[in-house]
C-alpha cells in the first residue's frame, strides 16, 4: 500500500459530501442527535454500513445533506477532504459539489444558505487548509510561481502542494432553471478555480432534456462538462449523452454493444470508480468490470474514488485494487496515473506543472522498475 500512497496521483471524480471522513460524519451526527434534530442511534449504523445498494446510497446522501447544511461545516469538510487527498499524494484534485440552498431549514441552525453562499463556504475551506499549500487557480492567467509538488515557503522550510479545481454539480432532481442558476454561478466563480460542470444525482430520476439547455450554455461559455452516464440501463439517454460529446463521463456501467462502440469511436475519457461500482452492485464483480476491456483497447480511462467516505476507500486503494485485480504492475499503474493529466479541466499551465511533478517522481520513487524512468 505504501507504494500506491507515495505515487503522485490525479483525482478527477470526487464528490465533496461523499468524501467526508467517517469520524467527522459521526461527530456531526452526534451533535445533531444531542439537539434532537436526528435520532443518532438510527443514523450511526447507516453511516458505518459498508455494502449499500445504489438506492440506499442516495438515502445516505439525503442524511449527509441534513448533517452538512451549515456554512461552517461545509468549510470544515472541504478543508478535511483536501487534506486527506493531499496526504495520499494526490497532486491535482477536481472536487465536485452540488451548490445548495436551504432558505428555511427548520431542522438545524442553518437558516439562509444560498447556492452562492454554499460555494463561498467551499472556497473558504480551500483557503483554510494548513497542512499543504493549495493552488486553486489564482495564478492561472500568469506565469506559475512553482512547478513542483513541494513548495518553498521562502524561509527554507518546504510544504507539499496540491492543485484543486472545482466542478459544480447539477443534481438530477433539479429543474432547467435551477440547473441554469448553477451554471451562472460557475461562470461567476471561474476566478476561484471553477472549471466545469458535472451532472450527477440519482440516475433513476430526471430527464436528459431537462439539463441539456444548461449544459449547452455552460459549454458555449467555455466551461468543461462531465456527465454521470450509464449508471443504470438507459440506452436512449446514454446515446444522447455520448452524442453531446462531454469532456469526460463517469461510470459507464450499463452500456450495451452499440454504446460501447459509440464510446470507443468518440474517445471520451471514462472516470472509473471500481469500489463504488462494486459496493452499489452496478457491476456484479471485479472480474467482469469494463476497466479491463477499456484498458486493453487503449480507450482513455482514469481511476477515481467517487465517494471515498461513503465507500471507505482512497485513491491509493483504487490503484492497488486495479493493480491486483487486472494484473498490472507499478510501471503500468504509474503510466495510468500520469495519463490522467491529459484529461484534467484546468489549463495547459497546470498540465505542464503536473508533467514535471510526475517526471520528478519517476526519478525518485523507491523500488522503481527500470522501464519507467
Ligand atoms: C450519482 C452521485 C454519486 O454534491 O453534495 N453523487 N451521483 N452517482 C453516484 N455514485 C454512487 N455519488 C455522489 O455530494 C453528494 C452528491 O453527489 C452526487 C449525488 O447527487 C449526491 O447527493 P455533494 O457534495
Amino acid at each position: 500500500m505504501d507504494w500506491w500512497v507515495s505515487m503522485p496521483k490525479v483525482e478527477l471524480h470526487a464528490h465533496l459530501n461523499g468524501s467526508i471522513r467517517n469520524s467527522t460524519l459521526l461527530e456531526l451526527a452526534g451533535e445533531l442527535g444531542e439537539k434532537g434534530t436526528i435520532n443518532f442511534s438510527d443514523v450511526e449504523h447507516v453511516i458505518l454500513k459498508h455494502d449499500r445498494s445504489l438506492r440506499e446510497v442516495f438515502k445516505l446522501f439525503d442524511l449527509i445533506h441534513i448533517i452538512t447544511t451549515d456554512h461552517k461545516i461545509v468549510t470544515r469538510i472541504t478543508e478535511e477532504v483536501v487534506e486527506d487527498f493531499a496526504a495520499e499524494n494526490v497532486v491535482y484534485l477536481e472536487l465536485r459539489t452540488t451548490p445548495k440552498c436551504a432558505l428555511v431549514h427548520k431542522r438545524n441552525d442553518s437558516i439562509g444558505m444560498s447556492k452562492q453562499s454554499y460555494m463561498e463556504a467551499v472556497v473558504e475551506g480551500l483557503r483554510a487548509v494548513s497542512t499543504v499549500e493549495v493552488d486553486f487557480g489564482s495564478h492561472d492567467l500568469s506565469t506559475p510561481a512553482d512547478s513542483s509538488a513541494i513548495s518553498d515557503k521562502g524561509n527554507g522550510s518546504q510544504r507539499k502542494k496540491i492543485h484543486v479545481r472545482l466542478l459544480l454539480s447539477i443534481d438530477r432532481r433539479e429543474t432547467t432553471t435551477a440547473a441554469m442558476e448553477t451554471v451562472e454561478l460557475a461562470l461567476e466563480m471561474r476566478h476561484l478555480g471553477v472549471v466545469g460542470i458535472d451532472l450527477s444525482g440519482n440516475p433513476t430520476i430526471g430527464e436528459w432534456a431537462t439539463f441539456l439547455p444548461a449544459l449547452k450554455f455552460a459549454r458555449e461559455q467555455g466551461l468543461s462538462i462531465t456527465l454521470h452516464c450509464g449508471e443504470v440501463p438507459n440506452p436512449e439517454e446514454i446515446q444522447a449523452m455520448l452524442s453531446f460529446l462531454p469532456g469526460r463521463i463517469g461510470h459507464a456501467c450499463c452500456f450495451e454493444e452499440d454504446e460501447w462502440s459509440k464510446l470507443k469511436s468518440s474517445k471520451i475519457p471514462v472516470e472509473i470508480c471500481l469500489t463504488s461500482n462494486l459496493r452499489t452492485e452496478t457491476i456484479p464483480s471485479i472480474d467482469v468490470h469494463h476497466f479491463a476491456d477499456l484498458y486493453n483497447s487503449k480507450h482513455p480511462i482514469l481511476l477515481c474514488t467517487d465517494d471515498s467516505g461513503v465507500f471507505s476507500t482512497s485513491l491509493s486503494n483504487e490503484y492497488s485494487l486495479a493493480s491486483s485485480s487486472f494484473g498490472l504492475g507499478k510501471a503500468e499503474m504509474f503510466q495510468l496515473a500520469r495519463d490522467a493529466i491529459g484529461f484534467i479541466f484546468a489549463n495547459d499551465v497546470v498540465k505542464e506543472e503536473l508533467v514535471k511533478i510526475f517526471a520528478s517522481a519517476a526519478r525518485n520513487l523507491d523500488s522503481w522498475p527500470q522501464s519507467c524512468t
